[in-house]
């Protein structure tokens, strides 16, 4: 049994946290301060702050080259992109989509009046299950909406394959996926259009922001008129319209993070094979693989074995939070069971039921290696005396 001494550092027995700062996933890549200062000034300068400025335009021609597509529109952030995107696509209907996603994904197609059908997922890759899309695809069903979970492309040409056959757009949200690599392909260049988020928590952030990516220009075109009021001149509304558009200092940052895309990948990568070394042998935890030469690596995805004398994910959850680590239950419950779909009739979902409840998100991105390593042992060692920390977590003598 574990000893109080081994752990009298910690906040679990009473003592100081393991971590005096707060570890969080999904800390800011901040890049360089400087360059973004002088982008800020140039546009203080210009005093051009949004609408088309010349940072806006400089960053979706930047974007394109980055990810191989014929058009990039920049927008205000990856829900209004993603609604953008339903809109110009003039989805209808049902669209399927998996439940194991942020609530954006589904919020932005219920929002556009459109009904989101969940499908389970992939229990490898926790990417949509394209066996089980074909069977959810009904006389409503207009799209596939598919989200490259945790950076890892959710299978562009099986989906691809039964969008043709029942004739369905496929739209990607593509808000984990920057720089990520498919079969040597950028993702951005799938489907009929991918969306990205630039939020602040992601590895490639404008603050807030985001981008819509397609091939097809006559689409690029709606979704730039979408993207503002529907203008198509200077007093001429063609369409209907929202204000999707980024502004300069979004922008600004964006081309910052540009600029370091590099270094930015390169730190995530070394984190996350720091993990995968460190977490390699430690029983009742599996970490999600992801292949560096093509991942961002900016979700540290792991999960946790459910088992009798186990420790549960969310008792380990509590135990970092005492010790200062914010990890996350990326995503619990599933969007399903959240209270604007609990009371609709969905398909079995059991392999999303079971991750909601498995899945734990550790920090990443540019950690100190020391951090990584102090996080490292805090896990292991709470999985290996899972007994001593129930008792401790329930109040009970170690
Ligand atoms: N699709 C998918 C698959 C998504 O994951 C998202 C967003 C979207 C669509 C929608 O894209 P956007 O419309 O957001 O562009 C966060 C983000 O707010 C959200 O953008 C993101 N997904 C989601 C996965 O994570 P929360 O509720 O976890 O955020 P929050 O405020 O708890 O922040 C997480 C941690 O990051 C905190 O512990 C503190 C730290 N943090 C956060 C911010 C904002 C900082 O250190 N600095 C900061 O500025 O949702």
């Amino acid at each position: 049994m574990i000893s109080k001494s081994d752990w009298r550092d910690l906040a679990v027995f009473g003592g100081s946290p393991a971590f005096a700062e707060p570890q969080h996933v999904g800390r800011p890549n901040l890049g360089d301060r400087e360059a973004f200062l002088r982008r800020v000034g140039d546009a203080f300068d210009r005093a051009r702050l949004t609408n088309d400025g010349p940072f806006v335009l400089e960053l979706e021609s930047s974007l394109a080259a980055e990810f191989g597509v014929r058009n990039c529109v920049a927008v205000c952030n990856g829900t209004v992109g993603l609604e953008i995107a339903i809109k110009a696509l003039d989805l209808r209907g049902e669209v399927i989509v998996p439940s194991f996603t942020f609530a954006a994904t589904a919020h932005a197609l219920e929002w556009m009046g459109v009904t989101p059908v969940f499908c389970d997922v992939e229990p490898e890759t926790h990417n949509l299950d394209p066996a089980r899309v074909e069977a959810l695809v009904t006389a409503r069903t207009t799209a596939i909406l598919g989200v490259h979970l945790w950076g890892q492309a959710c299978s562009p040409e099986r989906l691809a394959e039964i969008a043709l056959r029942h004739d369905l757009r496929l739209v990607y949200d593509a808000a984990h996926a920057f720089a990520c690599d498919h079969g040597g392909r950028r993702i951005g260049g799938f489907g009929d259009a991918e969306v990205f988020s630039f939020h602040a928590t992601k590895f490639f952030n404008s603050f807030e922001g985001g981008a819509i990516t397609t091939d097809d220009d006559e689409l690029a075109g709606r979704l730039r008129l979408m993207r503002n009021f529907g203008f198509a001149g200077l007093d001429q509304v063609i369409e209907i319209g929202t204000n999707g558009k980024m502004n300069e200092i979004s922008a600004a940052m964006a081309l910052t993070q540009l600029d370091g895309l590099g270094a930015l990948l390169a730190a995530n990568r070394r984190t996350y094979l720091q993990y995968q070394d460190r977490l390699a042998d430690v029983p009742g935890l599996r970490l999600i693989p992801l292949d560096p030469t093509a991942n961002n690596c900016q979700y540290i995805v792991a999960e946790i074995d459910v088992r009798p004398g186990g420790l549960t994910r969310d008792a380990i959850v509590e135990i970092l939070r005492r010790e200062n680590v914010l990890a996350r239950r990326y995503f619990c419950p599933g969007i399903h069971r959240s209270a604007p779909y609990r009371k609709r009739s969905h398909a079995p979902l059991p392999v999303t039921e079971r991750l909601a409840e498995t899945v734990l998100v550790l920090p990443g991105g540019a950690l100190d290696p020391t951090a990584v390593d102090g996080i490292c042992s805090l896990v292991e060692l709470a999985l290996r005396n899972a007994e001593a920390i129930e008792a401790a977590l329930s109040g009970g003598m170690v």
